[in-house]
């Protein structure tokens, strides 16, 4: 039942009859920058020729050879990179969906929807077919016609409510059979009153809900003065620029002009709820919720806040110039989002909110408007089983590093066969790096040089980046310092390999220079918490008990940045090679940063062995992470009780086959819960990894993990797509599937340079 060659897992049942042409499709690749286009005439089919990455990507049969078995772990991996390496891209990089969560089309659909920007048919048709195929119908988790907040979750009212409002803005009728279906999911579910709080958001404006539905989200709150603990400045970065575009939109309750007159808005103002419309009293559904969604309830503090707001700080003492004031100091924020990052925006969130604001703003068929329009292709992605919205505008920059520390660690650096591939994945790289700082860094009272994590109003309160990678390209723009740091990595590990025959000759160019190398360093030198640890995109700015003021519901330790095992490793493990090559630039500061690092990944350690993963999944994810962090400082097996323990974390939990095989749920609830269809490759690769590395004696668990991947591997090299893979906000699950070649092809690489590459019977 798993999905064939790409991300998105187990379709529903329900055959979609309606669908385009798959050969007529093609990934449009400049630097980096990834579109789908639709090709209409013959002419161009001919003049544009399908890729295999294209073929891929949609599932069709990619014409790949069958290759030799391979009866080493070696031969294995080297199958699995030759099937990989048809699949790298023009520029350079890798492509992939980058799918999973559910609330991010329907978001896209109502923006296009009410500033009156269709898609084109061919999208359309693509991406119903998509949403459909991600109903729960059938064996779907449960099969009861709703959809959940990703594609392997129960359905809840966000999903249910939110997709089928995007099916119906794209011409679905309400009788279609598993429209039904679904609007009974719905009304089991309470109707979508029981929504949480975005849900109301884009119903609100839609037209569809009244805007006393939606708890407050004061703009004021960006005029607080920056030492206040709570000040948005200090929020995780998607929190508070999710919450800039939208407390705009609120201020104005701006609605869909055409609301009242759209007879389609007005056919949903019947089907989405249980009552009359009319009668609806909404502002006593503010904190409705059905138990589904609510997976991080409201803190009775944000209760009391919310009261408060409704109560007596909207009537009463919202005076006109405040609201002046916070809306104009608002617009500006967004303005400087938007120059950041030329209008692609943060992520998928708040990219067609931002549209909207520049819409509410300066009207349509402005460049701003314009501008956010041609940008929000680039998140629509196209797969097997139709058309959806990635998580971000691409993984291009974290899939090619990861790939070229792959293929080095298992030894194919050195060997000419693959040198042109790696030569292109670096030099992608080099194109992707940032050459400068955001707008108004340098004239902002916190400039300094090398950087520091300071930050002020004058540059949108971002983070330094001048000498950073960011997660997917750089025409995005932001800084995350596990991007920075893997990307250093990679390039490190190809600029100082030296001939095999002539130590005295290097193997690769300086794509990059050393000095823009050491402003990578600076950057990561900028990234590290009191606590010794690493966050994503910036150090952490504000109290966790900031957490109180969660009013998403769906998701958990959304408000601030934590301490992340993940990102620490991968400044630790690519500073530690840094300095081997630059032993004297910043010594102190790195030599402390390591330390306080290590120390951390110490102490986060679990009793039981483990660390907690947030952006894989998940024990299985940050214990290969954390295991590496403590071998750059010369622990083992041997000599090290931490490695001791996390190695019997991971032994205990091997499967019969082998492998292992870990539920997202481990994510939800913190505690290892096995996945339903046993070992996963993906995980079972990271568990090898971290065992190599860590040098556990015995070679019989590993060898027998090894076979597993061997036994999954196809003729011609490639691994099938299984469980998702990823996650964010320990609840949305999000999926990686490049990583079902990267990871078993560095696994089984490692292994077999540990232990010699004899034959596996
Ligand atoms: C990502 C994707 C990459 C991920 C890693 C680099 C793997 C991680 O180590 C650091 C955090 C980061 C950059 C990350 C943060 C949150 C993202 C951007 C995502 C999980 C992809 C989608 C998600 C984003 C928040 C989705 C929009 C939804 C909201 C709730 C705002």
């Amino acid at each position: 039942v798993n999905g064939h060659a790409n991300g998105s897992t187990k379709p529903s049942e329900k055959t979609v009859d309606s669908r385009t042409d798959p050969e007529r499709w093609r990934l449009r690749n400049e630097r980096g920058v990834q579109t789908w286009h639709y090709l209409h005439s013959d002419e161009e089919v001919k003049q544009w020729p399908m890729t295999i990455a294209d073929r891929h990507y949609l599932g069709l049969d990619t014409g790949l050879p069958q290759l030799p078995a391979a009866r080493t772990p070696l031969q294995a991996s080297e199958n699995g990179l030759n099937y990989y390496s048809k699949l790298q891209l023009e520029p350079g990089n890798w492509g992939c969906e980058y799918g999973g969560p559910m609330f991010l089309l329907p978001g896209f659909i109502v923006t296009l929807y009410v500033t009156d920007m269709p898609l084109t048919q061919s999208e359309q048709t693509e991406i119903v077919r998509y949403i459909f195929n991600m109903q729960n119908l059938g064996s779907k988790n449960g099969g009861d016609g709703g959809w959940g907040l990703h594609v392997e979750g129960d359905s809840t009212v966000f999903g249910t409510a939110m997709n089928y409002t995007a099916l119906r803005l794209l011409g679905v009728s309400p009788d279609d059979p598993c429209m039904r279906k679904a609007r009974g999911c719905l009304y089991d579910l309470g109707g979508a009153l029981n929504g949480p709080h975005w849900a109301k958001f884009w119903l609100a404006l839609l037209g569809v809900m009244n805007w006393e539905v939606v708890n407050p989200v004061p703009p004021e709150l960006w005029l607080l003065p920056d030492w206040t603990p709570i000040s948005p400045w200090r929020w995780w970065i998607h929190m508070r620029m999710i919450f800039l575009p939208m407390s705009f939109v609120w201020s104005k309750r701006w609605v869909y002009p055409k609301a009242d007159t759209d007879p389609l808005i007005r056919q949903l103002r019947q089907e989405l709820f249980m009552q009359p419309h009319d009668e609806i009293a909404w502002s006593r559904y503010r904190n409705a919720i059905s138990p589904a969604d609510n997976y991080n309830p409201k803190s009775w503090l944000l209760n009391l806040i919310n009261y408060f707001l409704v109560l007596i700080w909207v009537p009463y003492l919202r005076f006109d110039w405040l609201i002046g004031r916070a809306e104009r100091w608002c617009w500006k924020l967004i303005q400087m989002e938007d120059a950041n990052s030329d209008y692609a925006d943060l992520a998928p969130v708040n990219s067609p909110m931002n549209l909207l604001a520049c819409y509410i703003e300066e009207g349509p068929d402005t460049h701003s408007v314009r501008r956010h329009r041609e940008r929000l292709q680039e998140f629509l992605w196209l797969g097997k089983d139709g058309m959806m919205a990635n998580g971000t505008n691409g993984v291009q920059n974290w899939d090619t590093a990861f790939t070229i520390q792959a293929m080095f660690e298992a030894g194919f650096a050195t060997k000419p066969e693959h040198h042109q591939t790696l030569l292109m994945a670096v030099e992608f790289l080099e194109d992707q790096q940032f050459l400068e700082h955001p707008v108004g860094y340098e004239k902002s009272p916190v400039y300094s040089d090398p950087p520091t994590a300071e930050t002020s109003p004058e540059h949108g309160y971002r983070h330094v980046r001048k000498g950073a990678w960011g997660f997917s390209n750089r025409a995005q723009g932001y800084t995350v310092s596990d991007c920075t740091a893997e990307a250093l990595k990679s390039t490190l590990m190809l600029q100082t390999l030296t001939d095999p025959n002539d130590s005295t000759q290097s193997l690769f160019p300086m794509v990059i220079p050393e000095h823009r190398l050491k402003w990578a360093a600076d950057i990561l030198l900028t990234m590290q918490n009191k606590s010794g640890a690493c966050s994503s995109y910036e150090p952490t700015r504000g109290s966790e008990r900031l957490e109180l003021l969660n009013a998403a519901e769906v998701f958990g330790r959304i408000m601030v940045e934590y301490d992340y095992p993940e990102c620490t490793t991968a400044c630790v493990t690519t500073l530690h090679r840094f300095r081997q090559l630059f032993p004297d630039y910043r010594a102190n500061e790195i030599r402390r940063f390591i330390d306080t690092a290590v120390q951390w990944i110490r102490t986060n350690q679990r009793d039981d062995g483990s660390w907690y993963g947030s952006w894989g999944i998940c024990f299985t994810y940050a214990g290969m992470f954390a295991v590496e962090s403590l071998c750059t400082q010369g622990e083992t097996h041997a000599n090290s009780e931490h490695l001791r323990r996390a190695c019997a974390f991971f032994l205990h939990r091997q499967n019969q086959d082998g492998g292992w095989g870990e539920s997202y749920k481990s994510c939800e609830t913190a505690k290892w819960c096995p996945h339903p269809d046993g070992s996963q490759v993906v995980q079972t690769a990271w568990v090898i990894i971290a065992l190599v590395c860590a040098q556990y004696p015995d070679k019989e668990p590993i060898a027998r993990a090894v076979k597993l991947l061997m036994q999954r591997q196809q003729p011609n090299g490639e691994w099938l797509q299984e469980g998702i893979e990823g996650v964010f906000n320990k609840s949305c699950m999000i999926s990686y599937p490049n990583y079902k070649f990267i990871f078993p092809i560095q696994a089984l690489g490692m292994y077999a340079k540990r232990f010699g590459d004899a034959d596996v019977e």
